[in-house]
Order: C-alpha cells, then structure tokens, then sequence
C-alpha cells in the first residue's frame, strides 16, 4: 500500500487531533512507521515563529506539506492536523504531492458543536475579544469542496472516522 498523506481539516475542537491519534495507530499496526503531525504540537516547536493571520497559516500548511513530503518519499505514511482553513493552502499540499497520495479528511464539525465543546476554552476568550483571528469567530474556515472523505463527529464514533477513512484509501 503506497504511503498516503491523510490530511485533517476543520475548526479548533473538531476532533483532528483524537481522530488523527487514532488513525495513526490504525496504520502503526497495518504498515509500521507513521508520521503524525499535529497543529498544537507543530507550533509549539517546528513553526514556533508563525502567528494566525493568513500568511502565517498559509506559511504553516506550506511547511507541514514540505514535511508530509519528505515522509512521503521515505515510504512512511503520514497523518496531519491542522485547521488549515484556506483552500488554495491545502491545495497547493495536494499539488507537491504524485496524484492520489494526498487524502483530505473534512472533520466536519459545525462551529456550534465545536464551540459547545471548546475544549480548551478558546472560543470563550476570542468571543471576549482576547484571541485575535480565531477560526470561525474571527477569521475565515474555507470547508473543502470535494474532500477525500467527511466525517459528521456528531453521528460517528472515533472508530467509525478511522474505518471511513480507512475505507477511501
Ligand atoms: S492553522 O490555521 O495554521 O492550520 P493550526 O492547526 O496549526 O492552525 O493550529 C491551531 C491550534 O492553535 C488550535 O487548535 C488552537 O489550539 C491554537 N490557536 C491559537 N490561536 C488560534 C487562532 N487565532 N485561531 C485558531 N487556532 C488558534
């Protein structure tokens, strides 16, 4: 099975992060080796110096894609988080990659259930104004047209997401 880059995509409090955990580990026991890259820890680390305006999450999916990439020829399968929320970023990962590798995932949680659920108490401080640009509040979410696969996390199990994915590649 060739080495596909599953790409997650969706609001803050979606789910790509336990999904992708998930995935992840699904892939370790079918094929070995796998790439996880996820939004929180990436920025923590890798792309430290990026900020939320546009050209920084443009600057974050071009680097994660580079990344992926570089996996990706060394015949390690990669899963990656990441809201991404610019269409033209995402497809510019899918464009460095050979046809039929890049596999994206609209984790397609409305902003309602994400923001009911707000994990990490994001969406309280920038409805308060104390998170400039936050996805979906004050900055743009472009959902995928034509994605790989869409998961309704509000109908389907973590398990259900990973098969669903699973199924399509
Ligand atoms: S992306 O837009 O550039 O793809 P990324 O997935 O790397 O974002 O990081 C998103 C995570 O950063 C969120 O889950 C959240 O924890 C944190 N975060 C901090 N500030 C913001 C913000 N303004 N908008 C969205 N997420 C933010």
């Amino acid at each position: 099975m060739l080495p596909r880059v599953y790409w997650l995509t969706g609001l803050s409090g979606a789910g790509k992060s336990t999904i992708a955990v998930a995935l992840a580990a699904a892939l370790r026991e079918r094929q070995g080796p796998v790439c996880l890259l996820d939004g929180d820890v990436v920025r923590r680390g890798l792309c430290k110096d990026l900020g939320f305006d546009a050209a920084s999450r443009m600057e974050n999916a071009r680097r994660m894609g580079e990344v992926a990439k570089l996996f990706h020829l060394s015949g390690v399968p990669v899963v990656a988080a990441f809201i991404s929320p610019f269409r033209e970023g995402r497809e510019a990962v899918r464009r460095c990659l050979p046809a039929g590798i890049f596999i994206e995932v609209h984790v397609a949680t409305p902003l309602e259930e994400c923001e009911r659920r707000d994990p990490k108490g994001l969406y309280k401080k920038a409805r308060h104004g104390e998170i400039k640009d936050f996805t979906g509040i004050s900055s743009p979410y472009e959902a995928p047209e034509q994605p790989e696969v869409r998961l309704d996390t509000r109908v389907l199990a973590v398990a259900d997401c990973v098969a669903a994915i699973l199924a399509c590649a």
